[in-house]
């Protein structure tokens, strides 16, 4: 018997079942019904799953309910099973993942992170490139992602579900994070619907308000995995200084060199944390 596949943006869809069904095209195309970590690669991070391990499977998102293929130039579309060394466990990599304001609805933004958890995932990883606020952050410099700021106006929470948000980029893996790079930094992540940049005021806004970072993902799904129970480690990688506070225009060219530069240390970065969680 089949099912018609359930539409995440149909009000009277529970999105956790649509994540329920996905897990388990995942398992099948798979061939493992657990993955152990997801890790959703953003903007400059395509190339450093592959330090983990070997990729065991290749999914489309197509072929994924709930999954839509992408619109951006340098996000793949598909998700990979990879083996995380030679530990015997096994991450889930998103290569791609629905933005804001790609206006596909806040379901489809968090839908990977709630399928990570349906897949049996305990831990998200989520990475982005992004605008620094710190000059001394030159493109192609990681930063840990402490704390964020959601000015999306969004919430993932459907209903009255006042999910707490204390540490939500649990201290434990930041810990582990620096002590496989000691240079590590640490900031606050603010995240703007884009899909244009700052303009120089707004980001002077959100460096008054304690921003250090400024991107356009990563806080919704972050606040989804929180409910889900995932913990959750988030990375940024700067691209590109934040608008105003270098004097070059901002380009997305600029931002696919800065993730090909710093793609050496980003992968050991990841690889390394993921093979000790
Ligand atoms: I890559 O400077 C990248 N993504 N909002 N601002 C915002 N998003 C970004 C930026 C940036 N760079």
């Amino acid at each position: 018997m089949t099912r018609s596949p359930r539409d995440l943006s149909d009000p009277s869809t529970d999105p956790f079942d649509v994540a329920a069904d996905a897990a388990a095209v995942i398992a099948q195309r798979t061939g493992v019904d657990h993955h152990d970590v997801a890790l959703v690669l953003g903007s400059g991070w395509g190339q450093t799953a592959d330090l983990i391990g070997e990729t065991l499977a290749t999914v489309d998102n197509a072929d994924v309910p709930g999954f839509h293929q992408t619109a951006v130039a340098g996000h793949s579309g598909s998700m990979r099973s990879v083996a995380i060394g030679d530990t015997g466990r096994r991450a889930l990599v998103f290569g791609t993942r629905t933005h804001f304001y790609e206006g596909r609805g806040v379901r489809s933004v968090v839908h990977g992170v709630r399928t990570a958890k349906a897949a049996g995932c305990s831990t998200v990883v989520l990475t982005n490139g992004c605008g620094g606020l710190n000059p001394a952050w030159s493109p192609g410099t990681p930063v840990l992602i402490r704390d964020h700021i959601n000015l999306t106006a969004h919430s993932p929470i459907e209903g009255a579900n006042f999910v707490d948000l204390t540490d939500l980029y649990t201290p434990r893996l930041r810990h582990l994070a620096r002590e496989v790079d000691a240079e590590l930094d640490e900031g606050v992540y603010v995240q703007f619907r884009g899909p244009h940049y700052e303009t120089p005021a707004e980001v002077q806004m959100a460096k008054v308000i304690g921003g250090d970072l400024v991107g356009m993902s990563t806080t919704l799904e972050a606040i989804a995995a929180r409910q889900s129970g995932l913990d959750v480690l988030g990375i940024s990688l700067v691209t590109n200084l934040a608008a105003g506070i270098s004097d070059q225009p901002l380009s997305h060219a600029e931002v696919l060199e800065a993730g090909q530069a710093a793609a050496q240390r980003c992968g050991r970065l990841l690889a390394e944390v993921v093979g000790r969680l």
